[in-house]
């Protein structure tokens, strides 16, 4: 039997660093390449469970997040749920914390995969380390006969996780604890809604538990999530630019686009000196041209798009050839802009990044 060990989610993560650094094996329990707030949360709490109820010493539990700490700010649905859990993001472990490769080739690394099922990114090499899946996504077929194999096609991976505390240690489900799992589930799920088609029986029964035993207020806390996720106001422009951020070599050009949550007359607000941010970004990353595609809703959703391309021929060409695509762009003016940017709005909603990058292919492919 395992001594109970009466410990918080807090005093948890406050005495983690610690631990970690006498551990005869580091179990990492990681979410997904993404990171998002299921893969984040999930872990955290699948960590927490681990730690309190397990029965080996020696091995230490760390809810691992396999991105740098300075990203952890643009996952701003995660930031809201974290302080509303009373969680210091500062106590969080983030992928320069740890070196995987050293634990792995000293036997000492153990992973458990939380919504996802096959490994990727920092942990890609270390499936010999795989101990345990909790998952959501389609089944791989990998890992069958790993200790704890639980993969089911519900709406978040935090109902596997909720599920599992609910049955075997459910007095860790304190306010914090719950908010969490809860405010995952329901942003998950879109407030447990079955018209958004992404809400199983089994969210529906752990929700209805979770809210049962914390009293939180269903809606309010999904209203608060939801708009947290696309609140963006602690942002900068480098922020906003890289909180969604794809690139492409095409052609004998390099090509990044960023996905935007808000307008440019709000963002030339924020930032009055937004070609030279542009600039900036895309010199860091060594761009021919960088796109934002803004998207937002206010109330009506809307599509803008900027073209920042320092090279006057190159730039005139790349307009020519978006006019033709469809886009329905709509110059607009900006006074502080440079010559280097151009922004339009883009009457054609239909067009995302997902369509618009394979016709940049096509037109870098073209020059010479
Ligand atoms: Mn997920």
């Amino acid at each position: 039997m395992s001594e109970p060990k009466g410990q918080t989610l807090e005093k948890y993560l406050q005495t983690l660093k610690s631990s970690m650094g006498n551990a005869a094996t580091l179990h990492c329990i990681v979410g997904n390449e993404a990171a998002d707030l299921d893969s984040i949360a999930s872990a955290l709490v699948y960590a927490y469970f681990r730690s309190s109820t397990a029965e080996t010493s020696g091995t230490v539990f760390v809810p691992f997040i396999p991105i740098p700490r300075d990203d952890f700010k643009l996952r701003t649905e995660a930031v809201f749920l974290f302080s509303e859990a009373g969680v210091d993001p500062q106590l969080l472990i983030f992928s320069e914390d740890i070196d995987l490769k050293s634990l792995y080739n000293a036997g000492k690394l153990e992973l458990t995969l939380v919504d996802h099922n096959r490994p990727t990114g920092l942990t890609a090499g270390f499936t010999n380390a795989v101990a345990g899946v909790i998952d959501h996504h389609a089944d791989e077929g990998l890992f069958e006969n790993v200790a704890l194999r639980k993969i089911e096609p519900v709406g978040s991976a935090a109902t596997l996780v909720a599920e599992l505390i609910l049955g075997e240690a459910e007095d860790l489900l304190d306010a914090g604890v719950t908010t969490l799992l809860l405010g995952t589930i329901l942003l998950d799920t879109v407030n447990l809604d079955p018209e958004a088609k992404r809400v199983t029986p089994k969210d529906e029964t752990v929700a209805a538990e979770l809210l049962k035993r914390s009293g939180i207020e269903q809606k309010a806390l999904f209203n608060r999530v939801q708009h947290e996720k696309f609140n963006v106001s602690a942002l900068d422009s480098d922020d906003l630019l890289r909180k969604d951020y794809k690139q492409w070599e095409l052609g004998h050009h390099r090509v990044g686009i960023s996905s935007v949550l808000l307008s440019f007359a709000e963002w030339l607000q924020k930032d009055a000196s937004l070609s030279q941010s542009l600039a900036r970004y895309a010199e860091s990353r060594d761009l021919d041209v960088l796109l934002a595609m803004n998207a937002y809703t206010a109330p009506e959703f809307t599509r803008e798009l900027g073209v920042y391309c320092p090279d006057g021929e190159l730039r005139a060409k790349l307009l020519d050839y978006l006019e033709q695509c469809g886009l329905e762009l709509t110059p607009i003016t900006a006074e502080m802009l440079d010559s280097s940017t151009a922004l339009f709005a883009q009457g054609n909603l239909g067009i995302s990044r997902k369509k618009l990058q394979p016709m940049l292919a096509e037109f870098f492919a073209s020059l010479p």
